[in-house]
C-alpha cells in the first residue's frame, strides 16, 4: 500500500504493432482511485480495433484491456465503497450517483459523464497517468480500465463490486460484451413476453441478445450471421430462425425477415458494427411500432442511412451503451444471478490462457471464427 508496484503488463507502443510484455510501474491510487490486482481478462474487439489504428482516438503508448475482472490492492484517499481483498469488476461506463449527477439520477441511462473527458484523454481524473516504463516514460489508461497488466488504478466510480466466491476468469465478461447483449434487450429495449426479436450477429454480444431474448420468453427469435458455425450455439440459447445472408444472395435480409412475419419482428438488434447491417436491422422491424437497436460499434467515419419513411410508418432506431445497465448498481445482481445459475455464461469462454504475455495469442485467437471471448487468466 502506498507504493510504486512494478508489474508485467502488455503494452501496446504504437498502433497496429503486437503488443509487448514490460516490467511496468504502476504508481498508487490518488483520491478517489483504486488500484486493482487483474485476475483474469477477456479480450473485446474494441480493444483490437484501437490497437490496429483504426480508432484515431486511440494513444499510443498505453495499456489496453476493458473487459476484465479484479481484486482490489489498494484504495486511494476519500475511497468508502471498496476495501482492499473485494473482488471488483472495472466498468468502462462509470456511476458517480452523486446527487448533483442528472444522468446518474435518472432511470433513462446509465451514461454517467462524471471522468468521461479524462477516460477518452487515456488518463486518470487528475489529468496524469498512474502506469511509466522503468524509466519514468508515461503509458496512456484506456477506457478507464487498462487491464492488460497485472496491476492497474482505476477510479472508485468505475468499480462494481461481485461476490467474493464468483470466479473472475467467467465473471469478468459482465463487464463488457455479454453484459451489453442481456441488456440490449432486459433493459435498453425492455423487450416483453411473446415478442419477436432479430439479432444480427452471432459474437459473444449478439448471443447474449438471443440468451436474454429466451429469458424474456420472446416467441421467435431470429439469428442472422454470415458464419454458419455460430448458429448451433444460437440454436442452444434459443434462436427459432437461423439465416445466413450469403445464402439468400437475391433478396435484401430485411425482406426475407419481414416475409417471415408479415410485418417484421418488433425488436431488432445490431450485433455487427456494420452500418449496412444497422440498416436491415431498422428495416425489418415491424411496421407501427418496431423498434431497433444499435448494439455494434462502427468503424470511424461511417454512417447509418435509412429512409425517413421508415420512421414515419412507426419504427424507431435506438442504441445501448454497455447494455443500459448502471454499472455500480447492476453488475453486482448479474453476477448473483450467475452464482445463482439462473445466468450461465460459461459458453461464450471458448478459449483460455495463461499469463499477460499470451494476450497477443489471445488475439490471435480472437481473429478465428470460432471464437467468441478468449479469456487471459494473470
Ligand atoms: P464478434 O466479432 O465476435 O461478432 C460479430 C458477428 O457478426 C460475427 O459472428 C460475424 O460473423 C457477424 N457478422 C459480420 N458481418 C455480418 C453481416 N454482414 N451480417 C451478419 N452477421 C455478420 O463481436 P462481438 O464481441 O459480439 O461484438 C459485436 C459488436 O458489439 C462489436 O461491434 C462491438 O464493438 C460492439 N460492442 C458494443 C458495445 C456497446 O456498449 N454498445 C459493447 C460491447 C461490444
Ligand atoms: O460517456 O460519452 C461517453 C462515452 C460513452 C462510452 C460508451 C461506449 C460504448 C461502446 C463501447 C464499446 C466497447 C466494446
Ligand atoms: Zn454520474
Amino acid at each position: 500500500k502506498g507504493k510504486v508496484i512494478e508489474c508485467k503488463a502488455a503494452v501496446a507502443w504504437e498502433a497496429n504493432k503486437p503488443l509487448v510484455t514490460e516490467t511496468i510501474r504502476v504508481d498508487p491510487p490518488k483520491e478517489g482511485e483504486v488500484r486493482l490486482k487483474v485476475v483474469a481478462n477477456a479480450l473485446c474487439h474494441t480493444d483490437v480495433y484501437t490497437l490496429s489504428g483504426q480508432d484515431p482516438e486511440g494513444l499510443f503508448p498505453c495499456i489496453l484491456g476493458h473487459e476484465a475482472g479484479a481484486i482490489v490492492e489498494s484504495v486511494g484517499p476519500g475511497v468508502t465503497s471498496v476495501q482492499p481483498g473485494m473482488y471488483v469488476i472495472p466498468c468502462y461506463t462509470p456511476q458517480c450517483k452523486d446527487a448533483a449527477c442528472i444522468f446518474c439520477q435518472s432511470p433513462k441511462t446509465n451514461l454517467c459523464p462524471k471522468i468521461r473527458a479524462t477516460q477518452g484523454r487515456g488518463v486518470m481524473p487528475d489529468g496524469t497517468s498512474r502506469f511509466s516504463t522503468l524509466d519514468g516514460k508515461p503509458i496512456y489508461h484506456f477506457m478507464g480500465c487498462s487491464t492488460f497488466a497485472e496491476y492497474t488504478v482505476v477510479a472508485e466510480i468505475s468499480c462494481a463490486v461481485v461476490s467474493e466466491k464468483a470466479p473472475l476468469d467467467k465473471v469478468c465478461l459482465f463487464g463488457c460484451g455479454v453484459s451489453t447483449g442481456l441488456g440490449a434487450v432486459l433493459k435498453t429495449c425492455a423487450v416483453e413476453e411473446g415478442a419477436s426479436v432479430a439479432v444480427f450477429g452471432l459474437g459473444a454480444v449478439g448471443l447474449a441478445v438471443v440468451q436474454a431474448a429466451k429469458i424474456r420468453k420472446a416467441r421467435r427469435i431470429f439469428a442472422v450471421d454470415t458464419n454458419p458455425k455460430k448458429f448451433e450455439m444460437a440454436v442452444q440459447l434459443g434462436a427459432t430462425d437461423c439465416l445466413n445472408p450469403n445464402d439468400i444472395p437475391d433478396k435484401p435480409i430485411q425482406q426475407v425477415i419481414v416475409e417471415a412475419t408479415t410485418w417484421g419482428v418488433d425488436y431488432s438488434f445490431d450485433a455487427t458494427g456494420n452500418v449496412e447491417v444497422m440498416r436491415a436491422a431498422l428495416e425489418c422491424a415491424h411496421r407501427g411500432w418496431g423498434v431497433s437497436c444499435v448494439i455494434g460499434v462502427a468503424a470511424s467515419g461511417k454512417l447509418i442511412q435509412t429512409r425517413p419513411f421508415q420512421l414515419i410508418t412507426g419504427r424507431s432506431w435506438k442504441g445501448t451503451a454497455f447494455g443500459g445497465w448502471k454499472s455500480r448498481t447492476d453488475v453486482p445482481d448479474l453476477v448473483d444471478q450467475y452464482m445463482d445459475g439462473k445466468l450461465p455464461i460459461d459458453h461464450y469462454v471458448t478459449h483460455s490462457f495463461e499469463g499477460v504475455s499470451a494476450i497477443n495469442d489471445a488475439i490471435h485467437a480472437l481473429h478465428e471464427g470460432d471464437c467468441l471471448r478468449a479469456v487471459v487468466s494473470y
